[in-house]
């Protein structure tokens, strides 16, 4: 390309008026889901997982039966996922909502389990699924710091830490199918979308919208009179209730949605 030629931002997916609505609003609340990783090599739960997991739906892997069951087994897959986000960096995407937040009252509630968010620069309100960064023991609760040892190639089994006040299976600080959400994380969720004013901009970006409760929060900010835009390829369950559709992959359309 002519160095010369300045790169238009312009991306053809983004609508003016999302613009305009972005430039007008006091606050905008960001909800992120697995689509936001996606262009930063972290599979969402709708790709096919790393071949060793890719015969398992996740949602059958994220679930304390799954645990119970065979705990070296879903250890290995979370410590493959923990290790491959040392391997990864955030896009343009995540710098892009860290430096909105420069010009606008900007909050980030995430379904995503990994930091990518925090990496970028965001301050992330609320990870309403947990981290797959933080460990705790099974039994007694207390936090794990240890060093995740996982082997370079993805394994099928791997013993899981002992924790050191009870020898109980520590397991990964994220919420499994059929938990419960940590309290404080769900209400600060909730709380953010109280927060919302007519006017103000809520940006769903890669979430297919299938996931309760948290599927639940863009009906919640619509009914706070907030302009919703939805940043994802595809179609998705939310998709009816967005104002606005921004038909593009995250990592293009939040740069051109920011410009
Ligand atoms: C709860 C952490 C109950 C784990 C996750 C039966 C039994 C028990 C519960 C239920 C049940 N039936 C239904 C439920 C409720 C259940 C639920 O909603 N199930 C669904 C499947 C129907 N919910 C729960 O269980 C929740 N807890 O209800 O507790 C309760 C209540 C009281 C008392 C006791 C219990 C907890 C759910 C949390 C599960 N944990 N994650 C881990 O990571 O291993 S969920 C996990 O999957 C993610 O966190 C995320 O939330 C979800 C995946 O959804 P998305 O993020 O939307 O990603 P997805 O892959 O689906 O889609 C990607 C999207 O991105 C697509 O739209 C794609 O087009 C788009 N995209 C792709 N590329 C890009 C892009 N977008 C932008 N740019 C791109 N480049
Ligand atoms: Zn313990």
């Amino acid at each position: 390309a002519d160095l010369g030629e300045p790169t238009s931002s312009a991306d053809p997916a983004v609508d003016p008026a999302v613009v305009d609505a972005l430039r007008a609003a006091r606050r905008v609340l960001v909800l992120s889901g697995a689509g936001m990783s996606a262009e930063s090599g972290v599979p969402t739960f709708r790709d096919a997982q790393s071949g060793l997991w890719e015969r398992f739906d996740p949602s059958s892997l994220a679930t304390q039966e799954a645990w119970d069951d065979d705990p070296p087994f879903v250890w290995a897959w979370y410590a493959w996922r923990a290790a491959l986000l040392r391997r990864v960096e955030p896009h343009a995407g995540h710098r892009a909502v860290a430096d909105l937040a420069r010009l606008r009252d900007v909050e980030v509630v995430t379904q995503n389990v990994d930091d990518l968010h925090e990496r970028a620069g965001s301050r992330v309100l609320s990870h309403v699924h947990g981290s797959l960064l933080s460990f705790r023991c099974r039994d007694c609760a207390t936090p794990w710091q240890g060093e995740l040892a996982v082997p370079d190639e993805p394994v099928e089994r791997l013993d899981p830490p002992t924790c050191p006040a009870c020898g109980g299976d520590v397991r990964p600080g994220v919420v499994w199918f059929g938990e419960e959400m940590p309290r404080d994380a769900w209400d600060a969720a909730v709380g953010a979308v109280e927060r919302l004013d007519v006017g103000d901009v809520v940006l769903v970006a890669g979430t297919s919208g299938l996931v309760y409760p948290a599927a639940g929060l863009p009906a919640m900010a619509l009914g706070q009179g907030a302009v919703v835009v939805e940043v994802n390829p595809q179609p998705s369950d939310v998709s009816d209730l967005c104002h606005h559709h921004v038909r593009d992959g995250a990592a293009t359309a939040l740069p051109a949605l920011v410009a």
